[in-house]
């Protein structure tokens, strides 16, 4: 399955915008097999300069490039979590996306309203922080609940339960998201489990208005403070103007950017900024000369994982990977010249794939 990245926001902040603006980049759906056709989901190329490179230089028969699924979530309003707006439902799909990418209003249009009657971008961040916040101590109270009683009948693993829940009870109650605090490996697990929405990865689409391309923009401006101030990364982007953009033909988008006074789309910027939200990177694969694909994984996969991604025989039956890193490719100029200069390196089940690498996975069936 695709990495998914849920849109999140308050209603109006332009997320179906964002979204439908995202997905209009269609990609080859005959290569995936989860491909389905949802109003709400979309999968969406990422962009990869480097396979654009490799393809150039392999000329392979078909190029499919790896995908970031990207989810329409329902409007989140003030008190979502004691059950306002659609309360819990979009919770749920919060939680079920592995990043969100939080669509913060910028964008001022007296005809479309605001749930809070101004536009407030930091106001806006901080409700949503809020409400996920009281969320997450729901969570963590019925844990620790459990995890007295598992206690009392002398569970080993509920004590570290049990101090782990008491320790993010008292962030949580600072109201502090949970992922300004440090965790232990065993901690980690337990919370991989439980899956917080504040220790979600995320970044922030600020949504600009038309107003924005003249002159700088002071919402934006606001939210960049803020932001650096939590180290969350903000993707700037024009939602409404990029969704009409796409729907031109390709020949006619770049006369319409120019008109606009937009250098270039900013979809590009907010698809990276998701990756990197992930904290993916990117490795390649040639099979038989003919197809070229790149593939998104956590770093710090080791090659059978990695392996795994591609099929999953090929996790089981892991036997070596053949590695080129992407210089040597390009500079050799192809796999030919690289295995004759010996830049093939030979790696075992232990190796931690780097960004870049063209792999051949030897395997057993
Ligand atoms: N002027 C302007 N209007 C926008 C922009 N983004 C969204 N809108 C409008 O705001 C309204 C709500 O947007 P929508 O994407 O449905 O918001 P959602 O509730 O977050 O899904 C729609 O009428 C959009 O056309 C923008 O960047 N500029
Ligand atoms: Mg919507």
């Amino acid at each position: 399955m695709p990495y998914s990245v849920g849109i999140v926001g308050l209603t109006n902040a332009g997320k179906s915008t964002v979204f439908s603006a995202l997905t209009s980049i269609k990609v080859p759906c005959e290569a995936y097999p989860f491909c389905t056709i949802d109003p709400n989901r979309g999968m969406v190329a990422v962009p990869d300069d480097r396979l654009d490179q490799l393809a150039k230089l392999i000329k392979p028969e078909k190029v499919v490039p790896a995908v970031i699924e990207f989810v329409d979530i329902a409007g989140l309003v003030k008190g979502a979590h004691k059950g306002e707006g659609l309360g819990n439902q979009f919770l749920a799909e919060i939680r079920a996306v592995d990043a969100i990418a939080e669509v913060v209003r910028c964008f001022e249009n007296p005809k479309v309203s605001h749930p809070e009657g101004s536009i407030d971008p930091v106001r806006d961040a901080e409700t949503i922080i809020f409400e996920l916040i009281q969320k997450d101590l729901e969570t963590v109270n019925k844990r620790l609940e459990k995890a007295q009683k598992m206690l009392r009948v002398g569970d080993k693993q509920a004590q570290l339960e049990a101090e782990l829940c008491q320790k993010m009870k008292s962030v949580l109650e600072q109201l502090q998201p949970l992922d300004q605090m440090a965790y232990s490996a065993e901690e980690l697990t337990i919370l991989a489990e439980m899956k917080p929405l504040t220790l979600k990865k995320k970044f922030y689409i600020a949504n600009l208005g038309e107003e924005a391309i003249s002159q700088k923009s002071p919402y934006l401006a606001r939210l960049n403070e803020f932001a650096e101030k939590r180290g969350i990364k903000v993707a700037p982007f024009f939602g409404k103007l990029e969704a009409e953009v796409h729907e031109l033909d390709k020949s006619e988008q770049d006369v319409f950017l120019k008109e606009m006074g937009i250098a270039r789309s900013g979809l590009d910027e907010v698809i990276r900024a998701g990756k990197e939200a992930l904290d993916l990177i990117t490795f390649y694969t040639v099979v038989g000369g003919k197809e070229l694909r790149n593939w998104l994984i956590p770093r710090g996969t080791k090659a059978p994982q990695a392996a795994g991604k591609v099929h999953t025989d090929f996790e089981s039956g892991f036997i070596k990977a053949e590695v080129v890193r992407f210089e040597d490719f390009v500079r050799l100029g192809g796999e030919q010249e690289a295995r004759k200069q010996g830049a093939v390196l030979l790696e075992g089940k232990d190796y931690l794939v780097q960004d870049g690498d063209i792999i051949h996975f030897r395997f057993k069936t």
